[in-house]
């Protein structure tokens, strides 16, 4: 496998690292070539003590055709996509409960280092759960919210979720009734997933894969929506705010504190400390505290603050090795455990702050929404301390930084749309669909890849996309990259649009009063907020009384890595879009996997996998996914 070459950024600290004889993801994706071609096509079954059992595809009956307990290839692949599923689902569902819990602590008093900022969300919320407000206290209406919440952990009654009701598309809620998919307790989904892939049970691919789209709607709805609601209400809803990205906006002189991770519950707690604190730097000869964002946390603190983005998931080792990051402060998910490492030789203390998420060599500070400012003063302090042990010499800050609009939550992106039809707001989106102009709205998610990365598998297929009028809305990592590659900021629009889009755009950002156009690759906020973007599809939707997957949109992963991604992806096909995704999920060795996801669901929910490497041919498929969606609807 070759490594070409990646970002500036990026490669002047690779370059760094080699010359430091520091190791990276890199060397030791190198390493582990050539990577298991059973574990690529997801035929290797470890269920039992009896394997671990792999089906040769190349056997033609002649080999380990079956499990030794007889199981199929199609079961074994079938069975390893949705525990991957389930991977991801718990991964959100984790993060939203995380948020719930700190929320109700607060409505209890107990944790009174938080507040309600978003009072509006959370009256639309509690409006749209069918609870009655009139005469209520705030508090007393928020407890109803949790309780709500609650309920899609706990209820044993099989009705759907709250959040099902509350946040997704009619046609699709008729569909998924139908089809059985209702999901009802997210927690008694993912245990069901985990008993029925375990040796000796479910053998049914087709009725594996349709578990499948049950854990999507679980994460869709438990984990992404519950998430970002309470986030919204707990922390504010974002508005359209002008930031920087790149690991150049690390500051030489100021203690810089990178957060990472996912959870504003902690985030929000230290980026406040960091202000409080700011004449303590004094002390240990700096001039501030500078908090950066990477990966998740850097887009919710981003989308609310202005934080600067400083670094995408593949970007976590390599700003270690600027030698200007005094902490890295990490709370769950994506989080590499070759930091600490790392760390040792760029003089960055790693503080970790879940129980469930320690890391060896990483200082532990517990982080709990009961003591949180109490905790944040003291992470925060650790860092300023940290400032003492920095090289002079060791600082290698890359110059790379770009501006972008980030905080295009569905609130800010109707505001702007009201200042041109103030009664009607989606009429503009709707006619300038139906006139071409914007030719359809693709969604990218999810991460950046060493395995694609070097082929800017994100970057270029969004400007293939934006050059035939296609809008683009991200989360996530993607986000990251579309920042730093400038695709965010209104010079873009001339650059890289095509002639209907540059329209579009340019009179939205009058409109606006932004005396700029808006940038054509709109920044939706963390993996979280997909729900964003889904809701925006919904509303569209349910306007024009059509399904989502009649709608000439779609959704890519580019560059996936995470199950997470597994698990949104899923959802978004449960939700009928089409849904690129590169490199191949590990489905290829199940016949029926494959045809299920890549074709015959196209028959069920309208939804559909599509794999494709390249990123030209990719943008090109989703042209004419585009393409046929308008000739269906006659535009
Ligand atoms: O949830 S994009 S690498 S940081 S998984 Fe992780 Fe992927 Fe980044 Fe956020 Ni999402
Ligand atoms: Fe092998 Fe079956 Fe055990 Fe899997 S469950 S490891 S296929 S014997």
């Amino acid at each position: 496998m070759t490594i070409k070459t990646f970002d500036i950024a990026s490669q002047t600290l690779i370059n760094k690292a080699a010359e430091l004889g520091v190791e990276t993801g890199i060397e030791r994706l190198k390493a582990q070539q050539p990577q298991c071609g059973f574990g690529q096509l997801g035929s290797c079954c470890r269920m039992c003590y009896m394997g671990p059992c792999r089906i040769d595809p190349f056997s033609n009956g002649n080999g380990a055709s079956k499990g030794v307990c007889g199981a199929s290839v199609d079961t074994i692949v079938c069975r390893n996509l949705l525990r991957e599923e389930v991977g991801g689902a718990a991964s959100h569902v984790g993060h939203a409960r995380h948020v719930v819990l700190a929320f109700k602590k607060m409505l209890e008093g107990k944790a009174p280092g938080y507040k309600i900022t978003g009072r509006d969300k959370l009256m639309e919320v509690a409006g749209g759960l069918g609870i009655a407000i009139a005469g209520k206290a705030d508090t007393e209406i928020a407890l109803e919210v949790v309780n709500k919440a609650l309920e899609d952990i706990t209820r044993q009654d099989g009705e759907p979720m709250n959040w099902i009701k509350l946040r997704a598309p009619k046609k699709e809620v008729e569909m998924w009734g139908k089809l059985g998919l209702l999901v009802s307790n997210a927690h008694n989904e993912i245990e069901e997933a985990m008993h029925r892939t375990s040796m000796g049970n479910d053998a049914d691919p087709t009725n594996l894969l349709l578990a499948c789209l049950r854990m999507g709607i679980v994460d869709g709805y438990a984990g992404l929506s519950m998430a970002t609601d309470f986030q919204d209400i707990m922390f504010g809803v974002p508005r359209v705010r002008s930031i920087e990205a790149n690991m150049g906006v690390l500051e030489k002189n100021k203690v810089n504190i990178a957060m990472h991770g996912h959870n504003p519950v902690l985030s929000e707690k230290i980026l406040e400390w960091a202000g409080r604190l700011e004449s303590e730097t004094k002390d240990v000869g700096a001039e501030g505290i500078n908090v950066v964002g990477v990966c998740c946390t850097g887009n919710e603190l981003t989308m609310r603050h202005n934080v600067p983005m400083a670094a995408h998931n593949m970007q976590s080792e390599l700003i270690l090795l600027t030698g200007a990051v005094d902490a890295m402060v990490v709370d769950i998910q994506c989080i590499w455990p070759s930091i600490t490492k790392i760390s040792q030789c760029c003089n960055t203390k790693i503080i970790t702050t879940e129980a469930s998420v320690k890391i060896p060599g990483a200082s532990h500070v517990s982080f709990e929404a009961e003591h949180a400012d109490e905790q944040a003063k003291k992470i925060v302090r650790m860092a300023i301390e940290a400032f003492k042990g920095r090289e002079e010499s060791d600082i290698a800050i890359p110059e790379e930084k770009s501006t972008a609009l980030a905080g295009f939550s569905v609130e800010a992106i109707i505001d702007v749309l009201k200042k041109v039809d103030s009664s009607d707001p989606l009429k503009t989106v709707i006619d300038n669909i139906v006139s071409g102009n914007i030719y359809g709205v693709v969604g990218f998610a999810g991460c950046p890849s060493i395995k694609m990365r070097d082929t800017s598998m994100t970057d270029t297929m969004v400007k293939e996309l934006l050059k035939k009028n296609v809008l683009i809305v991200t989360t996530g990592c993607t986000a990251h990259i579309c920042a730093q590659a400038d695709l965010m900021n209104p010079d873009a629009v001339d650059k890289y649009c095509g002639d209907g889009l540059k329209t579009v755009l340019k009179a939205l950002g009058e409109a606006a009063g932004l005396s700029a156009p808006l940038p054509p690759v709109w920044h939706m906020g963390s993996c979280v907020d997909n729900a964003r973007i889904a809701t925006l599809l919904g509303a569209l939707a349910d306007k024009l009384d059509l399904k989502v997957s009649q709608l000439p949109v779609a959704g890519s992963a580019p560059e996936l890595v995470q199950e997470k991604a597994m698990s949104i992806g899923t959802w978004l096909l449960a939700l009928g879009l089409l849904v690129h995704i590169a490199p191949s999920p590990r489905i290829l060795g199940s016949p029926v996997a494959a045809k299920v996801l890549t074709e015959d669901l196209e028959g069920i929910t309208g939804g559909r996998a599509y794999v494709e490497l390249d990123p030209i041919k990719a943008a090109e498929g989703l042209i004419s996914h585009i393409a046929q969606k308008r000739t269906a609807l006659a535009i």
